[in-house]
Protein backbone atom coordinates (compact mmCIF):
# COMPACT_ATOMS: atom_id res chain seq x y z
CA UNK A 1 0.00 0.00 0.00
CA UNK A 2 1.54 3.34 -1.01
CA UNK A 3 1.13 5.63 2.00
CA UNK A 4 1.82 9.10 1.01
CA UNK A 5 4.43 10.77 2.74
CA UNK A 6 3.84 13.50 5.29
CA UNK A 7 4.41 17.21 4.09
CA UNK A 8 6.38 19.47 5.89
CA UNK A 9 5.73 22.84 6.20
CA UNK A 10 6.49 25.96 7.99
CA UNK A 11 3.72 28.38 9.57
CA UNK A 12 4.85 31.79 10.53
CA UNK A 13 3.20 32.24 13.84
CA UNK A 14 1.43 35.51 15.17
CA UNK A 15 4.43 37.23 16.52
CA UNK A 16 8.45 36.88 16.48
CA UNK A 17 7.59 32.91 16.83
CA UNK A 18 7.91 30.56 13.60
CA UNK A 19 6.24 27.35 14.49
CA UNK A 20 6.95 24.05 12.59
CA UNK A 21 3.90 22.32 11.74
CA UNK A 22 3.67 19.38 9.96
CA UNK A 23 1.00 18.42 7.24
CA UNK A 24 -0.24 15.16 8.73
CA UNK A 25 -2.88 12.90 8.47
CA UNK A 26 -3.21 12.22 4.95
CA UNK A 27 -4.44 8.44 5.36
CA UNK A 28 -8.05 9.69 5.90
CA UNK A 29 -9.82 9.94 2.71
CA UNK A 30 -10.15 12.48 0.93
CA UNK A 31 -14.18 11.44 -0.24
CA UNK A 32 -15.21 13.24 3.79
CA UNK A 33 -15.28 17.10 2.63
CA UNK A 34 -15.80 17.62 6.14
CA UNK A 35 -12.54 16.30 7.68
CA UNK A 36 -9.90 18.26 8.11
CA UNK A 37 -6.59 16.12 6.71
CA UNK A 38 -4.18 18.08 8.18
CA UNK A 39 -4.17 21.25 10.86
CA UNK A 40 -1.61 23.37 12.80
CA UNK A 41 -2.97 25.33 15.41
CA UNK A 42 -0.95 28.29 17.74
CA UNK A 43 -2.36 29.07 21.12
CA UNK A 44 -1.12 32.05 22.95
CA UNK A 45 -2.19 33.37 25.78
CA UNK A 46 -1.80 36.51 28.13
CA UNK A 47 -2.15 35.54 31.68
CA UNK A 48 -2.39 37.24 34.94
CA UNK A 49 -3.63 35.84 38.31
CA UNK A 50 -6.90 34.24 37.84
CA UNK A 51 -7.31 35.23 34.54
CA UNK A 52 -6.21 34.99 31.39
CA UNK A 53 -6.83 36.00 27.32
CA UNK A 54 -5.86 33.10 24.56
CA UNK A 55 -5.76 33.75 21.08
CA UNK A 56 -5.98 30.15 18.60
CA UNK A 57 -4.43 30.62 15.32
CA UNK A 58 -6.21 27.44 12.75
CA UNK A 59 -4.88 26.56 10.01
CA UNK A 60 -6.39 24.22 7.63
CA UNK A 61 -3.61 21.96 6.22
CA UNK A 62 -6.18 19.53 4.42
CA UNK A 63 -8.66 20.19 1.98
CA UNK A 64 -10.77 22.56 1.97
CA UNK A 65 -13.38 22.57 5.06
CA UNK A 66 -17.03 23.79 5.27
CA UNK A 67 -17.60 24.20 8.58
CA UNK A 68 -15.26 23.22 11.37
CA UNK A 69 -14.80 22.26 14.73
CA UNK A 70 -12.38 22.72 16.97
CA UNK A 71 -11.37 20.83 20.08
CA UNK A 72 -8.80 20.74 22.71
CA UNK A 73 -8.22 20.01 26.58
CA UNK A 74 -7.49 21.72 29.16
CA UNK A 75 -4.54 20.81 31.19
CA UNK A 76 -6.09 22.12 34.69
CA UNK A 77 -9.70 21.25 36.33
CA UNK A 78 -9.63 24.75 37.18
CA UNK A 79 -9.34 26.08 33.84
CA UNK A 80 -12.39 27.77 31.55
CA UNK A 81 -13.64 29.88 29.20
CA UNK A 82 -15.26 32.56 29.27
CA UNK A 83 -16.39 35.24 27.21
CA UNK A 84 -15.17 34.37 23.47
CA UNK A 85 -15.31 35.65 20.00
CA UNK A 86 -15.33 34.42 16.43
CA UNK A 87 -16.56 31.05 17.64
CA UNK A 88 -18.91 29.09 19.84
CA UNK A 89 -17.51 27.44 22.67
CA UNK A 90 -19.00 24.24 24.64
CA UNK A 91 -17.00 23.14 27.82
CA UNK A 92 -17.60 19.99 29.60
CA UNK A 93 -15.19 19.71 32.22
CA UNK A 94 -12.05 19.88 31.19
CA UNK A 95 -12.91 19.66 26.99
CA UNK A 96 -13.71 22.66 25.00
CA UNK A 97 -15.09 22.31 21.55
CA UNK A 98 -15.21 25.64 19.37
CA UNK A 99 -17.05 26.02 16.48
CA UNK A 100 -17.17 28.40 13.23
CA UNK A 101 -19.61 31.20 13.03
CA UNK A 102 -20.92 32.00 9.94
CA UNK A 103 -18.27 34.22 8.65
CA UNK A 104 -15.25 31.85 9.06
CA UNK A 105 -16.95 28.43 8.39
CA UNK A 106 -15.01 27.97 5.15
CA UNK A 107 -11.49 27.50 5.56
CA UNK A 108 -9.45 26.48 2.33
CA UNK A 109 -6.71 24.17 2.01
CA UNK A 110 -3.91 26.38 3.62
CA UNK A 111 -6.16 28.68 4.93
CA UNK A 112 -6.14 29.80 8.49
CA UNK A 113 -8.31 32.01 10.96
CA UNK A 114 -7.99 33.42 14.57
CA UNK A 115 -10.40 32.84 17.85
CA UNK A 116 -10.16 33.82 21.03
CA UNK A 117 -11.80 34.09 24.42
CA UNK A 118 -10.98 34.90 28.13
CA UNK A 119 -10.89 32.64 30.70
CA UNK A 120 -10.39 31.94 34.02
CA UNK A 121 -7.93 30.05 35.98
CA UNK A 122 -7.78 28.55 39.34
CA UNK A 123 -4.92 26.68 40.22
CA UNK A 124 -1.11 27.17 40.55
CA UNK A 125 -0.25 27.74 36.72
CA UNK A 126 -2.51 28.61 33.58
CA UNK A 127 -0.79 25.61 31.66
CA UNK A 128 -1.87 25.63 27.61
CA UNK A 129 -3.52 22.94 25.96
CA UNK A 130 -1.10 20.64 24.46
CA UNK A 131 -3.41 18.69 21.87
CA UNK A 132 -5.64 20.19 19.15
CA UNK A 133 -8.53 18.46 16.91
CA UNK A 134 -9.86 20.20 13.79
CA UNK A 135 -13.03 18.40 12.74
CA UNK A 136 -11.75 15.15 14.88
CA UNK A 137 -8.29 15.70 13.19
CA UNK A 138 -5.17 15.64 15.45
CA UNK A 139 -3.41 18.67 14.42
CA UNK A 140 0.24 18.73 14.62
CA UNK A 141 0.86 22.33 15.20
CA UNK A 142 3.12 23.66 17.57
CA UNK A 143 1.69 25.90 20.80
CA UNK A 144 3.48 28.53 22.66
CA UNK A 145 3.87 28.14 26.26
CA UNK A 146 1.54 30.60 28.64
CA UNK A 147 3.22 33.73 29.38
CA UNK A 148 3.61 34.02 33.27
CA UNK A 149 1.70 35.42 35.51
CA UNK A 150 2.60 38.51 36.14
CA UNK A 151 2.78 39.45 40.35
CA UNK A 152 0.12 41.61 41.18
CA UNK A 153 -2.38 43.58 38.38
CA UNK A 154 -3.04 42.36 35.91
CA UNK A 155 -2.67 44.08 32.54
CA UNK A 156 -5.26 45.77 30.51
CA UNK A 157 -5.94 43.14 27.64
CA UNK A 158 -7.58 43.92 25.07
CA UNK A 159 -7.64 41.42 22.47
CA UNK A 160 -6.97 42.68 19.22
CA UNK A 161 -9.95 42.32 17.01
CA UNK A 162 -10.39 39.39 14.56
CA UNK A 163 -9.55 39.70 11.42
CA UNK A 164 -12.54 41.02 9.54
CA UNK A 165 -14.53 38.48 6.61
CA UNK A 166 -12.86 38.61 3.28
CA UNK A 167 -15.69 38.96 1.57
CA UNK A 168 -17.78 41.59 3.56
CA UNK A 169 -18.60 44.40 0.73
CA UNK A 170 -18.20 48.19 0.68
CA UNK A 171 -21.70 49.89 3.09
CA UNK A 172 -24.53 50.59 0.27
CA UNK A 173 -25.92 53.33 2.77
CA UNK A 174 -25.16 55.98 5.10
CA UNK A 175 -27.34 54.89 8.37
CA UNK A 176 -25.43 53.23 10.98
CA UNK A 177 -27.04 49.65 10.65
CA UNK A 178 -26.21 50.10 6.74
CA UNK A 179 -22.75 50.92 7.40
CA UNK A 180 -22.42 48.45 11.08
CA UNK A 181 -24.29 45.32 9.87
CA UNK A 182 -24.43 42.86 12.21
CA UNK A 183 -22.55 42.89 14.87
CA UNK A 184 -20.72 40.81 17.48
CA UNK A 185 -18.26 41.01 20.71
CA UNK A 186 -14.67 41.16 19.79
CA UNK A 187 -12.93 40.71 22.85
CA UNK A 188 -13.79 43.43 25.25
CA UNK A 189 -15.03 45.71 22.26
CA UNK A 190 -18.48 45.85 20.27
CA UNK A 191 -17.38 45.70 16.06
CA UNK A 192 -19.25 46.23 13.28
CA UNK A 193 -19.39 43.84 10.11
CA UNK A 194 -15.31 44.62 9.94
CA UNK A 195 -14.28 43.61 13.01
CA UNK A 196 -14.07 46.43 13.61
CA UNK A 197 -14.38 48.33 17.19
CA UNK A 198 -17.53 50.81 17.30
CA UNK A 199 -19.66 53.10 19.43
CA UNK A 200 -22.88 52.99 19.56
CA UNK A 201 -24.60 56.01 20.87
CA UNK A 202 -28.47 56.53 21.01
CA UNK A 203 -31.56 57.39 23.59
CA UNK A 204 -33.45 54.95 25.73
CA UNK A 205 -37.74 55.20 25.54
CA UNK A 206 -39.30 55.90 29.07
CA UNK A 207 -41.84 53.14 30.22
CA UNK A 208 -43.66 52.42 26.66
CA UNK A 209 -46.87 51.61 29.36
CA UNK A 210 -46.31 55.39 30.29
CA UNK A 211 -45.64 57.39 27.19
CA UNK A 212 -46.29 55.25 24.03
CA UNK A 213 -47.77 58.65 22.75
CA UNK A 214 -43.23 59.72 22.51
CA UNK A 215 -42.88 56.76 19.82
CA UNK A 216 -44.29 57.83 16.58
CA UNK A 217 -43.33 58.52 12.83
CA UNK A 218 -42.23 62.05 14.09
CA UNK A 219 -40.21 61.64 17.02
CA UNK A 220 -38.41 58.57 15.65
CA UNK A 221 -37.71 60.62 12.54
CA UNK A 222 -36.07 63.26 14.44
CA UNK A 223 -34.18 60.25 16.40
CA UNK A 224 -32.36 59.26 13.46
CA UNK A 225 -32.18 62.43 11.28
CA UNK A 226 -31.97 65.41 13.52
CA UNK A 227 -30.10 63.62 16.85
CA UNK A 228 -28.26 61.11 14.79
CA UNK A 229 -28.84 58.59 16.93
CA UNK A 230 -27.84 54.99 16.57
CA UNK A 231 -29.56 53.46 18.60
CA UNK A 232 -33.15 53.29 20.32
CA UNK A 233 -33.23 51.35 23.55
CA UNK A 234 -36.87 49.95 23.80
CA UNK A 235 -37.32 49.86 27.77
CA UNK A 236 -40.35 47.60 27.84
CA UNK A 237 -41.30 47.22 31.98
CA UNK A 238 -42.05 44.24 33.39
CA UNK A 239 -43.70 45.25 36.29
CA UNK A 240 -45.47 48.51 37.29
CA UNK A 241 -48.05 48.21 35.12
CA UNK A 242 -45.74 46.57 31.74
CA UNK A 243 -45.11 43.65 30.57
CA UNK A 244 -47.02 41.08 33.34
CA UNK A 245 -50.32 42.95 32.66
CA UNK A 246 -50.79 41.97 28.92
CA UNK A 247 -47.84 40.17 27.65
CA UNK A 248 -49.00 40.19 24.13
CA UNK A 249 -49.49 43.35 23.71
CA UNK A 250 -46.45 44.56 25.00
CA UNK A 251 -44.53 41.95 22.76
CA UNK A 252 -46.47 43.34 19.65
CA UNK A 253 -45.38 46.95 20.96
CA UNK A 254 -42.19 46.34 21.11
CA UNK A 255 -41.66 44.21 17.55
CA UNK A 256 -43.23 47.31 16.36
CA UNK A 257 -40.45 49.99 17.86
CA UNK A 258 -37.79 47.26 16.28
CA UNK A 259 -40.01 47.66 12.86
CA UNK A 260 -39.41 51.85 13.13
CA UNK A 261 -36.01 51.75 14.15
CA UNK A 262 -35.23 49.26 11.64
CA UNK A 263 -36.58 51.60 9.08
CA UNK A 264 -34.85 54.26 9.88
CA UNK A 265 -31.33 52.68 9.77
CA UNK A 266 -31.19 52.50 13.54
CA UNK A 267 -29.96 49.74 16.36
CA UNK A 268 -32.81 48.22 17.97
CA UNK A 269 -32.23 47.52 21.83
CA UNK A 270 -34.90 45.16 23.72
CA UNK A 271 -34.86 46.47 27.46
CA UNK A 272 -36.52 43.49 29.74
CA UNK A 273 -36.75 46.24 32.15
CA UNK A 274 -37.18 44.57 35.44
CA UNK A 275 -36.65 46.80 38.42
CA UNK A 276 -38.69 45.93 41.40
CA UNK A 277 -38.48 42.77 42.57
CA UNK A 278 -34.89 42.98 42.04
CA UNK A 279 -34.56 39.37 41.46
CA UNK A 280 -34.26 38.94 37.93
CA UNK A 281 -35.41 34.91 38.43
CA UNK A 282 -38.91 36.83 39.79
CA UNK A 283 -39.43 37.12 36.10
CA UNK A 284 -37.62 33.84 34.83
CA UNK A 285 -40.81 32.34 32.97
CA UNK A 286 -42.05 35.55 31.33
CA UNK A 287 -38.33 36.39 30.27
CA UNK A 288 -38.56 33.13 28.45
CA UNK A 289 -41.89 33.50 26.79
CA UNK A 290 -40.78 37.07 26.01
CA UNK A 291 -37.50 36.88 24.69
CA UNK A 292 -38.79 33.54 22.73
CA UNK A 293 -41.36 35.46 20.88
CA UNK A 294 -38.74 38.53 20.13
CA UNK A 295 -35.95 36.70 18.86
CA UNK A 296 -37.88 34.49 16.54
CA UNK A 297 -39.89 37.60 15.16
CA UNK A 298 -36.81 39.43 14.27
CA UNK A 299 -34.17 36.46 14.01
CA UNK A 300 -33.65 37.50 10.61
CA UNK A 301 -32.75 41.59 11.35
CA UNK A 302 -28.89 42.51 11.71
CA UNK A 303 -29.77 45.49 14.31
CA UNK A 304 -31.64 44.11 17.34
CA UNK A 305 -29.67 43.97 20.49
CA UNK A 306 -31.31 42.00 23.63
CA UNK A 307 -31.29 43.39 27.01
CA UNK A 308 -32.38 40.72 29.42
CA UNK A 309 -32.25 42.09 32.99
CA UNK A 310 -32.36 46.35 33.47
CA UNK A 311 -31.65 46.32 36.87
CA UNK A 312 -31.07 43.40 39.00
CA UNK A 313 -30.73 44.57 42.51
CA UNK A 314 -30.42 43.13 46.27
CA UNK A 315 -29.25 39.68 44.35
CA UNK A 316 -25.65 38.00 44.20
CA UNK A 317 -24.10 37.84 40.91
CA UNK A 318 -24.08 34.17 40.77
CA UNK A 319 -27.74 34.23 41.05
CA UNK A 320 -27.84 36.96 37.99
CA UNK A 321 -25.09 34.85 35.84
CA UNK A 322 -27.41 31.71 36.48
CA UNK A 323 -30.92 33.35 35.00
CA UNK A 324 -28.48 34.65 32.24
CA UNK A 325 -27.68 31.21 31.35
CA UNK A 326 -30.99 29.74 31.09
CA UNK A 327 -32.13 33.28 29.38
CA UNK A 328 -29.67 33.23 26.53
CA UNK A 329 -30.26 29.51 24.85
CA UNK A 330 -33.65 30.81 24.38
CA UNK A 331 -32.70 33.72 22.62
CA UNK A 332 -29.54 32.05 20.84
CA UNK A 333 -32.03 29.26 19.91
CA UNK A 334 -33.90 31.70 17.62
CA UNK A 335 -31.29 34.03 16.67
CA UNK A 336 -27.88 32.81 16.88
CA UNK A 337 -25.76 35.83 16.33
CA UNK A 338 -27.57 38.47 18.20
CA UNK A 339 -25.85 40.06 21.58
CA UNK A 340 -27.16 39.30 24.68
CA UNK A 341 -26.50 42.58 27.21
CA UNK A 342 -26.50 40.96 30.66
CA UNK A 343 -27.24 43.28 33.68
CA UNK A 344 -24.98 43.88 36.39
CA UNK A 345 -25.86 43.54 40.41
CA UNK A 346 -26.65 46.82 42.37
CA UNK A 347 -28.67 47.95 39.50
CA UNK A 348 -26.28 47.46 37.06
CA UNK A 349 -23.55 49.09 38.76
CA UNK A 350 -20.88 45.89 38.50
CA UNK A 351 -21.54 45.73 42.23
CA UNK A 352 -20.54 49.15 43.05
CA UNK A 353 -23.98 50.44 44.47
CA UNK A 354 -23.89 46.87 46.83
CA UNK A 355 -19.74 47.60 48.09
CA UNK A 356 -19.20 45.43 45.56
CA UNK A 357 -16.90 45.53 42.02
CA UNK A 358 -16.34 44.28 39.03
CA UNK A 359 -14.11 41.25 39.99
CA UNK A 360 -16.87 39.18 40.58
CA UNK A 361 -18.11 39.15 37.48
CA UNK A 362 -14.54 38.98 35.49
CA UNK A 363 -13.70 35.96 38.12
CA UNK A 364 -17.16 34.20 36.93
CA UNK A 365 -18.49 35.52 33.50
CA UNK A 366 -21.34 34.27 32.15
CA UNK A 367 -20.44 31.37 29.84
CA UNK A 368 -21.97 32.25 26.59
CA UNK A 369 -20.65 33.48 23.43
CA UNK A 370 -21.29 36.76 22.33
CA UNK A 371 -22.49 38.60 25.28
CA UNK A 372 -21.89 42.39 26.92
CA UNK A 373 -22.37 43.43 30.42
CA UNK A 374 -24.26 46.47 31.36
CA UNK A 375 -23.47 49.58 33.81
CA UNK A 376 -25.94 52.24 34.20
CA UNK A 377 -25.09 55.41 36.64
CA UNK A 378 -26.67 59.27 36.96
CA UNK A 379 -24.27 61.33 36.40
CA UNK A 380 -25.16 63.83 39.67
CA UNK A 381 -24.96 60.35 42.03
CA UNK A 382 -22.08 58.41 40.58
CA UNK A 383 -19.08 60.13 39.63
CA UNK A 384 -15.35 59.74 39.95
CA UNK A 385 -15.19 55.96 41.98
CA UNK A 386 -17.85 55.10 39.33
CA UNK A 387 -15.72 55.63 36.18
CA UNK A 388 -12.93 54.37 38.23
CA UNK A 389 -14.69 50.85 38.27
CA UNK A 390 -15.94 51.25 34.88
CA UNK A 391 -12.92 52.14 33.25
CA UNK A 392 -11.06 49.28 35.22
CA UNK A 393 -13.94 46.51 34.11
CA UNK A 394 -13.99 47.34 30.46
CA UNK A 395 -10.18 46.22 30.32
CA UNK A 396 -11.59 43.33 30.89
CA UNK A 397 -15.33 42.82 30.25
CA UNK A 398 -17.40 43.82 27.09
CA UNK A 399 -19.35 46.70 28.59
CA UNK A 400 -22.42 48.51 27.11
CA UNK A 401 -23.85 51.24 28.84
CA UNK A 402 -27.36 50.93 28.57
CA UNK A 403 -29.36 53.07 30.55
CA UNK A 404 -27.67 56.68 32.01
CA UNK A 405 -29.08 59.96 33.12
CA UNK A 406 -27.04 62.97 33.59
CA UNK A 407 -29.23 63.86 36.56
CA UNK A 408 -29.56 61.99 39.85
CA UNK A 409 -30.24 58.54 40.23
CA UNK A 410 -34.15 59.64 41.08
CA UNK A 411 -33.90 60.50 37.34
CA UNK A 412 -35.18 64.02 38.65
CA UNK A 413 -33.27 66.87 39.26
CA UNK A 414 -30.77 69.52 37.89
CA UNK A 415 -28.13 68.47 34.98
CA UNK A 416 -25.14 67.70 36.39
CA UNK A 417 -22.86 69.13 33.54
CA UNK A 418 -19.37 68.69 35.12
CA UNK A 419 -20.04 65.09 35.81
CA UNK A 420 -22.07 64.76 32.68
CA UNK A 421 -19.30 65.50 30.15
CA UNK A 422 -16.52 63.40 32.63
CA UNK A 423 -19.10 60.48 31.72
CA UNK A 424 -19.90 61.01 27.79
CA UNK A 425 -16.07 62.00 27.52
CA UNK A 426 -14.99 58.87 28.84
CA UNK A 427 -17.63 56.52 26.93
CA UNK A 428 -15.98 58.13 23.90
CA UNK A 429 -12.87 57.42 24.80
CA UNK A 430 -13.35 53.61 25.63
CA UNK A 431 -16.19 53.60 22.59
CA UNK A 432 -18.65 52.14 24.85
CA UNK A 433 -21.99 52.27 23.80
CA UNK A 434 -24.35 54.29 25.63
CA UNK A 435 -27.96 54.94 25.67
CA UNK A 436 -29.15 57.97 27.72
CA UNK A 437 -32.67 57.90 30.04
CA UNK A 438 -35.04 59.01 28.19
CA UNK A 439 -36.35 60.49 25.11
CA UNK A 440 -40.08 61.12 26.54
CA UNK A 441 -41.69 64.33 27.62
CA UNK A 442 -42.31 63.47 31.47
CA UNK A 443 -41.71 66.41 33.73
CA UNK A 444 -38.80 65.33 35.48
CA UNK A 445 -34.56 66.59 34.51
CA UNK A 446 -33.67 63.25 32.85
CA UNK A 447 -36.25 63.73 30.03
CA UNK A 448 -34.97 65.14 26.68
CA UNK A 449 -38.19 66.88 25.54
CA UNK A 450 -40.54 69.59 27.22
CA UNK A 451 -43.35 68.56 28.90
CA UNK A 452 -46.20 68.56 26.90
CA UNK A 453 -44.06 67.95 23.87
CA UNK A 454 -45.32 64.70 22.83
CA UNK A 455 -48.73 65.99 22.36
CA UNK A 456 -47.40 68.12 19.39
CA UNK A 457 -46.00 67.15 16.16
CA UNK A 458 -42.73 69.00 16.33
CA UNK A 459 -39.21 67.13 17.66
CA UNK A 460 -36.57 68.19 16.04
CA UNK A 461 -34.57 71.21 16.66
CA UNK A 462 -33.72 72.42 20.10
CA UNK A 463 -36.68 74.21 21.07
CA UNK A 464 -38.50 71.45 22.53
CA UNK A 465 -35.47 70.28 24.62
CA UNK A 466 -34.77 70.17 28.05
CA UNK A 467 -31.11 71.04 29.76
CA UNK A 468 -30.70 67.48 29.52
CA UNK A 469 -31.91 67.13 26.00
CA UNK A 470 -29.73 69.67 24.32
CA UNK A 471 -27.00 68.29 26.22
CA UNK A 472 -27.46 64.66 24.91
CA UNK A 473 -28.59 66.37 21.31
CA UNK A 474 -25.10 68.16 21.04
CA UNK A 475 -23.08 64.74 21.99
CA UNK A 476 -25.13 62.44 20.30
CA UNK A 477 -25.50 64.08 16.98
CA UNK A 478 -21.68 64.58 16.33
CA UNK A 479 -20.43 62.59 13.11
CA UNK A 480 -20.04 59.10 14.16
CA UNK A 481 -16.58 57.67 12.68
CA UNK A 482 -17.16 53.84 11.67
CA UNK A 483 -14.33 51.97 10.16
CA UNK A 484 -15.26 50.72 6.57
CA UNK A 485 -12.73 48.33 5.90
C1 LIG B 1 -37.70 56.03 36.65
C2 LIG B 1 -38.38 57.12 35.86
C3 LIG B 1 -39.55 57.66 36.63
C4 LIG B 1 -40.45 56.49 37.01
C5 LIG B 1 -39.71 55.41 37.73
C6 LIG B 1 -40.60 54.22 37.95
O1 LIG B 1 -37.45 58.13 35.55
O2 LIG B 1 -40.26 58.60 35.87
O3 LIG B 1 -41.48 56.99 37.85
O4 LIG B 1 -38.59 55.00 36.96
O5 LIG B 1 -39.97 53.14 38.51
C7 LIG B 1 -33.31 53.50 36.92
C8 LIG B 1 -34.34 52.67 36.25
C9 LIG B 1 -35.40 53.54 35.62
C10 LIG B 1 -35.70 54.75 36.47
C11 LIG B 1 -34.45 55.61 36.52
C12 LIG B 1 -34.63 56.93 37.27
O6 LIG B 1 -33.79 51.79 35.30
O7 LIG B 1 -36.56 52.73 35.48
O8 LIG B 1 -36.72 55.47 35.84
N1 LIG B 1 -33.38 54.82 37.10
O9 LIG B 1 -34.96 56.69 38.61
N2 LIG B 1 -32.21 53.07 37.48
C13 LIG B 1 -31.57 54.09 38.05
C14 LIG B 1 -32.30 55.23 37.82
Amino acid sequence: MNIPRPTRRHLLAAGAAAALTLGASTLLPAANAMAATGCAVTYTANSWPGGFTANITITNLGDAVDGWTLGFTFPDPGQRVGQGWSATYQQSGQSVTARNVSYNGSLAGGGSTTIGFNGTWTGTSNPSPTSFTLNGTVCTGSTTPTTPPPPTTPPPTTPPPTTPPPTTPPPTGQTPVAINGQLRVCGVNLCNQYGRPIQLRGMSTHGLQWFPHCYNDASLDALATDWRSDLLRIAMYVQEDGYETNPTAFTNRVNTLVDEASERGMYALIDFHTLTPGDPMYNLERAKTFFAAVSARNADKNNVIYEIANEPNGVSWQTIKNYAEQVIPVIRANDPDGIVIVGTRAWSSLGVSEGSNATEVINNPVAAANVMYAFHFYAASHRDSYRAELERAAARLPMFVTEFGTVSYTGDGGVDTASSTAWVDLMDRLKISYANWTYSDKAEGSAAFKPGTCNGGTYAGTSVLTESGVFMRNRIRTPDTFPTS
